[in-house]
Protein backbone atom coordinates (compact mmCIF):
# COMPACT_ATOMS: atom_id res chain seq x y z
CA UNK A 1 0.00 0.00 0.00
CA UNK A 2 1.05 3.44 -0.83
CA UNK A 3 2.11 5.49 1.97
CA UNK A 4 0.10 9.21 2.60
CA UNK A 5 2.72 11.77 1.63
CA UNK A 6 2.78 14.49 4.53
CA UNK A 7 4.22 17.24 4.60
CA UNK A 8 5.92 19.14 7.91
CA UNK A 9 6.12 22.96 8.03
CA UNK A 10 8.35 23.51 10.44
CA UNK A 11 11.70 21.45 12.38
CA UNK A 12 10.13 19.21 15.07
CA UNK A 13 12.15 17.20 18.01
CA UNK A 14 13.77 14.74 16.12
CA UNK A 15 12.48 11.50 17.66
CA UNK A 16 9.09 12.63 16.39
CA UNK A 17 10.35 13.53 12.90
CA UNK A 18 12.10 9.93 12.29
CA UNK A 19 8.87 8.53 13.17
CA UNK A 20 7.08 10.35 10.67
CA UNK A 21 9.75 9.38 8.18
CA UNK A 22 9.02 5.65 8.90
CA UNK A 23 5.41 5.62 9.02
CA UNK A 24 4.47 8.26 5.72
CA UNK A 25 6.19 9.56 2.60
CA UNK A 26 7.50 12.57 4.85
CA UNK A 27 8.67 15.71 3.69
CA UNK A 28 10.41 17.81 6.20
CA UNK A 29 11.27 21.12 6.56
CA UNK A 30 15.03 21.23 7.52
CA UNK A 31 15.74 24.37 6.86
CA UNK A 32 12.92 25.37 9.59
CA UNK A 33 12.18 28.81 7.08
CA UNK A 34 8.37 29.62 7.62
CA UNK A 35 6.44 29.14 4.40
CA UNK A 36 5.13 31.28 2.44
CA UNK A 37 1.14 31.06 1.85
CA UNK A 38 2.31 30.43 -2.10
CA UNK A 39 4.10 27.65 -0.82
CA UNK A 40 1.65 26.48 1.57
CA UNK A 41 -1.17 26.54 -1.20
CA UNK A 42 0.85 24.86 -3.52
CA UNK A 43 1.43 21.98 -0.38
CA UNK A 44 -2.35 21.27 -0.13
CA UNK A 45 -1.92 20.37 -4.01
CA UNK A 46 0.28 18.10 -3.35
CA UNK A 47 -0.04 16.08 -0.31
CA UNK A 48 -2.53 14.27 1.57
CA UNK A 49 -1.84 15.51 5.01
CA UNK A 50 -0.03 18.76 5.98
CA UNK A 51 1.24 19.41 9.93
CA UNK A 52 1.26 23.27 10.28
CA UNK A 53 2.13 25.08 13.52
CA UNK A 54 1.30 28.43 14.78
CA UNK A 55 3.55 30.26 12.50
CA UNK A 56 1.68 29.26 9.16
CA UNK A 57 -1.28 31.71 8.78
CA UNK A 58 -3.95 29.42 6.91
CA UNK A 59 -6.13 32.16 6.30
CA UNK A 60 -9.10 31.87 3.40
CA UNK A 61 -6.92 33.03 0.77
CA UNK A 62 -4.03 30.30 1.75
CA UNK A 63 -6.97 27.78 1.75
CA UNK A 64 -8.54 28.69 -1.74
CA UNK A 65 -7.49 25.48 -3.42
CA UNK A 66 -10.38 24.00 -5.35
CA UNK A 67 -8.97 21.03 -6.00
CA UNK A 68 -6.76 20.56 -2.71
CA UNK A 69 -5.39 17.30 -1.98
CA UNK A 70 -4.87 17.42 1.72
CA UNK A 71 -7.57 15.71 3.50
CA UNK A 72 -6.32 16.60 7.00
CA UNK A 73 -4.23 19.61 8.59
CA UNK A 74 -2.99 18.11 11.81
CA UNK A 75 -1.94 20.48 13.51
CA UNK A 76 1.74 20.75 16.29
CA UNK A 77 -0.31 22.87 19.29
CA UNK A 78 -3.77 22.92 21.00
CA UNK A 79 -4.53 26.72 19.53
CA UNK A 80 -5.58 27.05 15.90
CA UNK A 81 -7.04 30.35 15.67
CA UNK A 82 -4.37 30.49 12.72
CA UNK A 83 -6.46 28.12 10.34
CA UNK A 84 -9.39 29.37 9.02
CA UNK A 85 -12.37 27.31 10.50
CA UNK A 86 -15.21 27.67 7.52
CA UNK A 87 -12.48 27.23 4.52
CA UNK A 88 -11.21 24.41 5.82
CA UNK A 89 -14.90 22.92 6.38
CA UNK A 90 -15.27 24.05 2.54
CA UNK A 91 -12.63 22.10 1.35
CA UNK A 92 -13.74 19.20 3.62
CA UNK A 93 -10.54 18.84 6.14
CA UNK A 94 -10.19 17.66 8.91
CA UNK A 95 -8.26 19.26 11.22
CA UNK A 96 -6.58 18.27 14.24
CA UNK A 97 -4.76 19.72 17.46
CA UNK A 98 -2.80 18.79 20.71
CA UNK A 99 -4.18 19.17 24.10
CA UNK A 100 -3.48 17.56 27.07
CA UNK A 101 0.32 17.21 26.79
CA UNK A 102 1.23 20.79 27.01
CA UNK A 103 -1.07 21.44 29.69
CA UNK A 104 1.21 21.03 32.67
CA UNK A 105 4.07 23.44 31.06
CA UNK A 106 2.23 26.14 29.68
CA UNK A 107 0.64 26.85 32.95
CA UNK A 108 4.35 26.46 34.74
CA UNK A 109 5.39 29.03 31.75
CA UNK A 110 2.14 31.68 33.17
CA UNK A 111 3.18 31.14 36.66
CA UNK A 112 6.71 31.98 35.73
CA UNK A 113 5.27 35.29 33.99
CA UNK A 114 2.87 36.43 36.98
CA UNK A 115 5.70 35.49 39.28
CA UNK A 116 8.49 37.24 36.81
CA UNK A 117 5.84 40.44 37.02
CA UNK A 118 5.50 40.22 40.75
CA UNK A 119 8.99 40.43 41.71
CA UNK A 120 10.09 42.91 38.82
CA UNK A 121 12.56 40.19 37.28
CA UNK A 122 12.58 41.14 34.37
CA UNK A 123 13.28 44.51 35.55
CA UNK A 124 16.27 42.92 38.26
CA UNK A 125 18.08 41.01 35.23
CA UNK A 126 18.34 43.85 32.43
CA UNK A 127 19.85 45.94 35.44
CA UNK A 128 22.06 43.57 36.39
CA UNK A 129 23.15 43.02 33.01
CA UNK A 130 23.96 46.47 32.28
CA UNK A 131 25.92 47.11 34.57
CA UNK A 132 23.48 49.07 37.14
CA UNK A 133 23.54 47.24 39.86
CA UNK A 134 24.72 49.10 42.53
CA UNK A 135 24.08 47.10 45.39
CA UNK A 136 21.45 45.51 48.21
CA UNK A 137 19.38 48.65 49.43
CA UNK A 138 15.48 48.47 51.43
CA UNK A 139 14.30 50.39 48.91
CA UNK A 140 15.56 48.06 45.31
CA UNK A 141 13.03 46.65 43.50
CA UNK A 142 10.26 46.47 45.33
CA UNK A 143 7.98 43.78 43.92
CA UNK A 144 4.48 42.69 44.99
CA UNK A 145 3.21 39.78 47.04
CA UNK A 146 2.10 36.91 45.67
CA UNK A 147 1.08 34.53 48.20
CA UNK A 148 -2.31 34.69 49.17
CA UNK A 149 -3.70 37.21 46.77
CA UNK A 150 -6.85 36.72 44.17
CA UNK A 151 -6.00 35.27 40.69
CA UNK A 152 -8.37 36.16 38.06
CA UNK A 153 -8.91 33.36 35.19
CA UNK A 154 -10.58 33.88 31.75
CA UNK A 155 -10.64 30.37 30.03
CA UNK A 156 -10.99 27.31 32.32
CA UNK A 157 -10.26 24.10 30.08
CA UNK A 158 -7.09 22.42 30.81
CA UNK A 159 -4.16 24.86 30.74
CA UNK A 160 -6.50 27.08 33.07
CA UNK A 161 -7.24 24.41 35.56
CA UNK A 162 -3.66 23.80 35.77
CA UNK A 163 -3.09 27.30 36.38
CA UNK A 164 -5.53 27.04 39.32
CA UNK A 165 -3.83 23.99 40.61
CA UNK A 166 0.07 26.25 40.46
CA UNK A 167 -1.78 29.19 42.07
CA UNK A 168 -3.95 27.90 44.93
CA UNK A 169 -2.14 24.96 46.11
CA UNK A 170 1.34 26.12 45.56
CA UNK A 171 0.80 29.64 46.69
CA UNK A 172 -2.33 29.61 48.14
CA UNK A 173 -3.98 32.02 46.13
CA UNK A 174 -8.56 32.30 45.58
CA UNK A 175 -9.26 31.83 42.34
CA UNK A 176 -11.93 32.97 40.37
CA UNK A 177 -13.05 31.79 37.03
CA UNK A 178 -14.82 33.51 34.11
CA UNK A 179 -15.41 31.03 31.30
CA UNK A 180 -18.21 30.95 28.23
CA UNK A 181 -19.86 27.55 29.62
CA UNK A 182 -21.05 26.98 33.15
CA UNK A 183 -17.63 24.98 34.87
CA UNK A 184 -18.59 21.79 36.38
CA UNK A 185 -19.07 22.06 39.97
CA UNK A 186 -15.93 19.56 40.98
CA UNK A 187 -13.53 21.23 39.22
CA UNK A 188 -14.15 24.58 40.86
CA UNK A 189 -14.18 22.83 44.23
CA UNK A 190 -10.80 21.24 43.81
CA UNK A 191 -9.16 24.87 44.16
CA UNK A 192 -12.02 26.33 45.98
CA UNK A 193 -12.79 28.42 42.76
CA UNK A 194 -15.57 30.80 42.33
CA UNK A 195 -16.93 31.14 38.90
CA UNK A 196 -18.16 34.87 37.79
CA UNK A 197 -20.83 35.57 34.90
CA UNK A 198 -19.03 38.14 32.80
CA UNK A 199 -15.22 39.24 32.76
CA UNK A 200 -16.17 42.39 33.98
CA UNK A 201 -17.54 41.02 37.00
CA UNK A 202 -14.46 39.62 37.51
CA UNK A 203 -11.69 42.23 36.88
CA UNK A 204 -12.22 44.27 39.30
CA UNK A 205 -11.47 41.87 41.82
CA UNK A 206 -8.57 40.72 41.44
CA UNK A 207 -4.69 41.30 41.91
CA UNK A 208 -3.75 38.90 38.89
CA UNK A 209 -5.73 38.00 35.91
CA UNK A 210 -4.45 35.48 33.37
CA UNK A 211 -6.14 34.46 30.26
CA UNK A 212 -6.15 30.86 29.11
CA UNK A 213 -8.88 31.37 26.25
CA UNK A 214 -9.01 30.67 22.81
CA UNK A 215 -7.72 33.44 20.24
CA UNK A 216 -9.64 34.01 17.02
CA UNK A 217 -12.34 36.62 16.02
CA UNK A 218 -14.52 36.15 18.53
CA UNK A 219 -12.33 36.92 21.76
CA UNK A 220 -10.02 39.17 19.71
CA UNK A 221 -9.41 42.43 21.77
CA UNK A 222 -11.04 40.73 24.47
CA UNK A 223 -9.03 42.80 26.72
CA UNK A 224 -9.61 46.27 25.65
CA UNK A 225 -8.87 49.64 27.17
CA UNK A 226 -12.28 49.79 28.58
CA UNK A 227 -11.71 46.38 30.66
CA UNK A 228 -8.03 47.30 31.64
CA UNK A 229 -9.74 50.23 33.14
CA UNK A 230 -12.05 47.92 35.27
CA UNK A 231 -8.82 46.47 37.14
CA UNK A 232 -7.23 47.16 39.98
CA UNK A 233 -4.31 49.91 40.08
CA UNK A 234 -1.91 47.56 41.12
CA UNK A 235 -3.24 44.69 39.42
CA UNK A 236 -1.26 42.38 36.82
CA UNK A 237 -1.74 40.87 33.42
CA UNK A 238 -0.90 37.91 32.12
CA UNK A 239 -1.17 36.51 28.67
CA UNK A 240 -0.20 33.09 27.26
CA UNK A 241 -3.11 32.61 25.61
CA UNK A 242 -3.03 34.24 22.02
CA UNK A 243 -1.51 37.51 21.10
CA UNK A 244 -4.93 39.07 19.39
CA UNK A 245 -6.93 38.44 22.98
CA UNK A 246 -5.29 41.74 24.08
CA UNK A 247 -5.09 45.35 22.21
CA UNK A 248 -1.89 45.96 22.94
CA UNK A 249 -2.26 49.24 22.27
CA UNK A 250 -4.65 50.23 24.88
CA UNK A 251 -2.05 48.04 27.07
CA UNK A 252 1.01 50.19 26.39
CA UNK A 253 -1.63 53.07 27.33
CA UNK A 254 -2.55 51.29 30.92
CA UNK A 255 1.62 50.75 31.37
CA UNK A 256 2.70 53.87 30.35
CA UNK A 257 0.06 55.74 32.58
CA UNK A 258 0.21 52.88 35.56
CA UNK A 259 -3.01 52.69 35.87
CA UNK A 260 -2.25 49.05 36.33
CA UNK A 261 0.83 47.32 38.21
CA UNK A 262 1.98 45.70 35.13
CA UNK A 263 1.90 42.70 32.69
CA UNK A 264 3.19 39.82 31.06
CA UNK A 265 3.06 38.60 27.92
CA UNK A 266 4.48 35.40 25.94
CA UNK A 267 1.94 35.89 23.01
CA UNK A 268 1.83 39.33 20.65
CA UNK A 269 -0.67 39.98 18.11
CA UNK A 270 1.60 40.02 15.26
CA UNK A 271 4.46 37.88 16.51
CA UNK A 272 7.60 38.14 16.06
CA UNK A 273 7.23 41.17 15.45
CA UNK A 274 6.65 43.33 18.59
CA UNK A 275 5.49 47.02 18.80
CA UNK A 276 7.87 49.36 19.60
CA UNK A 277 5.46 50.90 21.91
CA UNK A 278 5.64 47.44 24.24
CA UNK A 279 9.30 47.95 24.21
CA UNK A 280 9.38 51.07 26.45
CA UNK A 281 7.28 49.70 29.09
CA UNK A 282 9.58 48.53 31.89
CA UNK A 283 6.66 47.05 34.21
CA UNK A 284 6.39 44.53 31.03
CA UNK A 285 7.55 41.19 30.81
CA UNK A 286 7.93 39.63 27.55
CA UNK A 287 8.97 36.48 26.34
CA UNK A 288 8.96 34.69 22.94
CA UNK A 289 6.04 32.26 22.79
CA UNK A 290 7.56 29.96 25.30
CA UNK A 291 4.39 28.39 26.62
CA UNK A 292 4.80 24.68 25.37
CA UNK A 293 8.65 25.15 24.86
CA UNK A 294 9.53 21.98 27.04
CA UNK A 295 11.73 19.18 25.58
CA UNK A 296 8.78 17.06 27.37
CA UNK A 297 5.72 18.93 25.58
CA UNK A 298 7.23 19.61 22.13
CA UNK A 299 7.98 15.41 21.94
CA UNK A 300 4.79 14.81 23.26
CA UNK A 301 2.69 17.07 21.13
CA UNK A 302 4.65 15.69 17.85
CA UNK A 303 3.41 11.86 18.83
CA UNK A 304 0.04 13.61 19.74
CA UNK A 305 0.14 14.39 15.83
CA UNK A 306 0.91 11.10 14.81
CA UNK A 307 -1.26 9.19 17.19
CA UNK A 308 -4.41 11.63 14.87
CA UNK A 309 -2.61 10.56 11.72
CA UNK A 310 -2.82 7.09 12.73
CA UNK A 311 -6.30 6.74 13.32
CA UNK A 312 -7.18 9.40 10.25
CA UNK A 313 -5.34 7.13 7.71
CA UNK A 314 -6.89 3.98 9.05
CA UNK A 315 -10.17 5.40 9.19
CA UNK A 316 -10.78 5.83 12.88
CA UNK A 317 -12.39 9.32 14.15
CA UNK A 318 -8.94 11.08 15.16
CA UNK A 319 -8.85 11.54 19.04
CA UNK A 320 -8.43 15.32 18.90
CA UNK A 321 -10.66 16.35 15.83
CA UNK A 322 -11.85 19.68 16.25
CA UNK A 323 -12.82 20.34 12.30
C1 LIG B 1 2.70 25.97 20.46
C2 LIG B 1 0.71 27.12 21.54
O1 LIG B 1 4.05 25.87 20.66
O2 LIG B 1 -0.22 24.95 21.52
C3 LIG B 1 -0.39 26.14 21.36
O3 LIG B 1 -1.52 26.59 21.09
O4 LIG B 1 0.49 28.26 21.63
C4 LIG B 1 2.13 26.72 21.63
O5 LIG B 1 2.29 25.99 22.79
C5 LIG B 1 2.44 26.54 19.13
O6 LIG B 1 1.14 26.97 18.95
C6 LIG B 1 2.79 25.53 18.09
O7 LIG B 1 2.01 25.61 16.94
Amino acid sequence: MVKPSVLVTRRWPAAVEAQLAESYNTVLNTGDKPMSPAELREAFKTYDAVLPTVTDTLSAEALDVPAAQTRILANYGVGYSHINEPAARDLGMTVTNTPDVLSECTADLAMTLLLMAARRAGEGERELRAGGWTGWRPTHLVGTKVSGKTLGIIGFGRIGQEMARRAHRGFGMNILVQNRSAVAPDALKQFNATQVDTVDDLLPQCDFVSLHCPGGAANRHLINGRRLDLLKPDAFLINTARGEVVDEHALVQSLTFDTIGGAALDVFDDEPRISPDLLQCDNLVMLPHLGSATRESREAMGFRVLDNLGDFFAGRPPRDRVI
